[in-house]
Order: structure tokens, then C-alpha cells, then sequence
């Protein structure tokens, strides 16, 4: 484990990325659930899901400008909308109207500026016909599990080497229910350098502090917003102060932990104005003191 994770220690800072339809509504990436959007409604969103050409290319290089040294990106969020070309589902960026395999830019960008790799990847999904009803229907979370490993594994075949695999949201099964193990262990075969998180229910290589510097026994990383939500809201102009982040890093850093500073693109891709001037002060700051 030392060895798979010394060049994050290393790092210390990254770049959070929440992109997917949510991003087109723009009130936070847990819209679906909290206007309580149905599913074939929702569903529609994914006409209007364009990405602009070299979106991730802009991600890349503001995080490279940022001294960030990783991206972690929204392979798939709770909405179930899938930004690459997956064989478990259509509801894909590759197979919907954009017609974009998005992880692969993704990627290719964060390579291009010599940034490690990082897939969030949510298991929670409240798209799947199966996401809910797996809790309590045994054949369903068959069908669902299996989805959900045949998932993390196409993205850990089809796009090289893979920095971080980023768990999110269990519910509403057990890890005994996920084969959290078996899922691990499927991670480590296919990627043997590959560090995880602790979000699949089991404690994976490091811990997800979210909106808090929390120190801890065990190697940590503080995920943070720049604004309120994760994904694009509209309305949200409570950006925190560049002395703010660059006082939220430092603290994470002294304190032997990482830092992973989120973008909510907008719905091209577009990063909000207030985000990319926060970080290339950041960037900024990092250069003058030093530590870039
Ligand atoms: C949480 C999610 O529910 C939020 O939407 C966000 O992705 C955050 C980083 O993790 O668990």
C-alpha cells in the first residue's frame, strides 16, 4: 500500500470534477431527488447533453495551472447517466445524443498535462430499473450488483493505467450485499497500482472528510466545494475566497492529508468564471510560496 500511494502523498492537491446532466438544470447535482423529477423526464436531459469540443482539455489545464496534480472525475453520479461507452446501459454519453465517450477525453486531457487519473463512481443509482428495488428483491440485486461490478470494470479496462477509483454512496445495500471484497479485489487485478476510497462501504486506502479538515490515523483527503453545491448551480454566488482555499489546503497539508477542490462545469462544460479565477490565484500562490 506504501508503494501504490506515494506519489498521492506526494501530490496533495486535486481537482474534483461533477459533470453530467444535473449540469444542464443547474440547481446542484442532487436535483433529480430533491424537485423530484420522474425518471422519463429526467431522462430527456440527455438530448441536451453537448459538451463543448475540449471541455476536459480547459479542466486539465486550469488544474495544471492550480498546481493541482489530479483530477477526479464523475463517471457516473446518482442520476445514472454514464459519461462513457458503457455495454451495461444506453443511458450513456457515447450512445445518447452527444455521442461522447467523455471518460476517454477526460483521461486523454489529464495525460496531456502529465495529471494522474482519477473515476468517481457512484453506486447508488436512481436511474437503474433495479437501483431502489435491490434492497429488498434478491433477484434484482443480482442484476443490480453484477451491473455495478461490470461497470468498474469496463472503466478499469478500456482507459489504461487508472490512478483512483472514488466510491460513492452505498445505499441501499451492505458491502456483504455489494461483494465489496470481491469488487476490491476485481479493482486490484485489473489495476495493481490503483488506490480506493472508502466509499463501497469497506475502509479501501484512504478516508473522504467532505467539507471538513479531519486529521486522522490513517491517510485522508478533505473533498471541498468552491461554492455550495458539488454540481453547477445557477443561483450559488457564495464562492469562498481564494485565502480561504488556499488556508483549507494548507491546513490539509500540515496536517498530513490531501486536498480535492471541486469544479461544477456548467452545461457545456464551461467552468464557472469565479472558479477559474479562484484557481489560478491558488496557482498563483502555490508558485510564489514555493510549494507549486
Ligand atoms: C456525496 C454525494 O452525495 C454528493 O453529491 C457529492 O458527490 C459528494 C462528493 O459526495 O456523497
Amino acid at each position: 500500500r506504501e508503494r501504490r500511494m506515494r506519489w498521492w502523498h506526494d501530490a496533495k492537491f486535486g481537482m474534483f470534477i461533477h459533470y453530467g446532466l444535473y449540469s444542464l438544470i443547474g440547481h446542484q447535482e442532487w436535483v433529480m431527488e430533491s424537485e423530484g423529477i420522474p425518471i422519463p423526464d429526467y431522462e430527456k436531459l440527455a438530448r441536451h447533453f453537448m459538451p463543448k469540443p475540449g471541455a476536459a482539455r480547459e479542466w486539465a489545464r486550469l488544474a495544471k495551472r492550480a498546481g493541482q496534480r489530479y483530477m477526479v472525475l464523475t463517471t457516473k453520479h446518482h442520476e445514472g447517466f454514464c459519461l462513457w461507452d458503457t455495454k451495461q446501459t444506453d443511458y450513456n454519453s457515447a450512445q445518447q445524443a452527444a455521442k461522447r465517450d467523455i471518460v476517454r477525453e477526460f483521461v486523454d486531457a489529464a495525460r496531456a498535462e502529465g495529471l494522474r487519473v482519477g473515476f468517481y463512481y457512484s453506486l447508488m443509482d436512481w436511474h437503474h430499473p433495479d437501483g431502489a428495488r435491490c434492497k429488498d428483491d434478491p433477484a434484482a440485486r443480482d442484476r443490480f450488483v453484477a451491473f455495478a461490478h461490470a461497470q468498474i470494470r469496463e472503466l478499469l479496462t478500456h482507459y489504461g493505467k487508472i490512478d483512483i477509483l472514488w466510491y460513492d454512496v452505498d445505499w441501499p445495500l451492505t458491502p456483504d450485499q455489494w461483494r465489496a471484497g470481491d469488487m476490491n479485489r476485481m479493482v486490484f487485478e485489473l489495476q495493481p497500482d490503483i488506490i480506493v476510497n472508502n466509499r463501497n462501504g469497506l475502509d479501501g486506502d484512504f478516508s473522504t472528510p467532505e467539507h471538513r479538515v479531519a486529521a486522522a490515523e490513517r491517510a485522508w483527503e478533505t473533498c471541498e466545494t468552491m461554492n455550495l453545491g458539488w454540481g453547477y448551480q445557477r443561483s450559488d454566488d457564495e464562492w469562498k475566497s481564494t485565502r480561504r482555499i488556499v488556508n483549507d489546503l494548507t491546513l490539509c497539508v500540515q496536517q498530513g492529508g490531501n486536498f480535492l477542490l471541486n469544479i461544477g462545469p456548467q452545461a457545456d462544460g464551461t467552468v464557472p468564471q469565479a472558479s477559474v479565477e479562484t484557481l489560478e490565484r491558488v496557482g498563483n500562490w502555490l508558485e510564489t510560496n514555493g510549494a507549486a
